[in-house]
């Protein structure tokens, strides 16, 4: 009888019996895709530093859901994480709507600077009291406006049926560069630019390539006129039951993935260009200051509390 107890004992003390698994949503399809990688990644460091006591699941390609609908989960506590563009959020957590301002940043260097440091901070403590606390920001490099037909000039905005983020601030920015904006889930684009439900849409050139939107719409104008990034994010409702060791544990696991997903980015941003100019993508460089100057009222009119004020400001001064 010794050997079943001693096996019984062994059993109810293995730290696998008291796993708790992490499921973490994401909209890219590739499993490639530097988000991916990096959460996957999380999972890894983790799953070692807890000793198996925690263990991280993605669940890519949109299974879970669009966006909005995977974070409704996460403040619910019905799902534990997920990976979603910052951009997404500006309605929930003010502090969002700066780095989702068209032209905030001067250029990648600056952009990876301010989410180093203070600021990047700032901005995840901002979503806590909707129920989500964030965990790292990843890059998503710049974002481009493409279309069926060629964007050249500011001109060629006028009345463009372009898809834009669910978010009331680019619903705001694609009608003062005089397009017709529409708000619609990442899942519905391609669907959207082959039956011309839409002309247009907006992103950086991973997403083009990976969700195929170069088939639809084959002409990329260099607008880069937002440099938002992606957000990682655990459900509160989740965060305050963990021990404060694995609290840290997590923390440290989501640190060291943001090192892994920039590593990523640069490499997963030439081989989609690649791919999107092999099929067909033209890629056309634009006059970037007029598109500037006719967002400006939108700054006026998001960036309205002393607090986002002194936000924004604390991005123009970093080097
Ligand atoms: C991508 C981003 C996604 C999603 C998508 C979109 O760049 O990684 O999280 O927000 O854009 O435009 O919906």
């Amino acid at each position: 009888m010794k050997q079943p107890l001693a096996l019984l004992a062994a059993l109810l003390l293995s730290p696998a019996l008291h796993a708790l698994e992490l499921k973490s949503a994401d909209v890219h399809n590739s499993d490639d895709y530097p988000t991916v990688v990096a959460v996957k990644h999380l999972g890894q460091v983790l799953a070692k530093s807890s000793g198996g006591a925690l263990t991280v699941k993605v669940f890519n390609k949109g299974a879970l859901g669009s966006e909005k609908e995977t974070v409704d989960q996460v403040k619910l506590g019905a799902l534990a994480m997920t990976r979603v563009n910052l951009a997404q959020l500006t309605a929930m957590c003010p502090r969002t709507i700066v780095p989702s301002l068209p032209f905030l940043f001067r250029d990648t260097v600056h952009m990876r600077h301010v989410y180093d440091g203070p600021a990047g901070d700032e901005i995840l403590k901002g979503c806590e009291h909707q129920g989500m606390v964030g965990l790292a920001i990843y890059d998503s490099g710049a974002r481009s406006i493409y279309a069926r037909k060629p964007v050249k000039t500011l001109a060629d905005m006028k009345g463009l049926k372009i898809r834009v983020q669910q978010t009331d601030l680019w619903v705001a920015a694609m009608t003062a560069l005089g397009a017709n904006p529409s708000p619609m889930p990442i899942g519905e684009v391609y669907t959207g630019l082959k039956t011309g439900l839409i002309d247009a849409a907006e992103n950086n050139v991973p997403s083009y390539e990976g969700f195929r939107h170069m088939e639809a719409a084959k002409f990329y104008t260099r607008t880069e006129h937002a440099m938002t990034p992606e957000g990682l994010f655990i459900s509160k409702r989740i965060w305050d039951k963990l021990p404060a060791d694995q609290q840290k544990q997590l923390r440290e696991a989501a640190k060291a993935s943001v090192t892994v997903e920039r590593e990523r980015w640069d490499a997963q941003e030439a081989k989609a260009l690649a791919a999107a100019k092999a099929a067909g993508a033209q890629f056309i460089d634009v006059d970037r200051e007029p598109f500037r100057q006719a967002v400006q009222p939108v700054w006026a009119r998001f960036v309205n509390t002393p607090e986002l004020q002194a936000l924004v400001k604390s991005i123009q001064d970093t080097k």
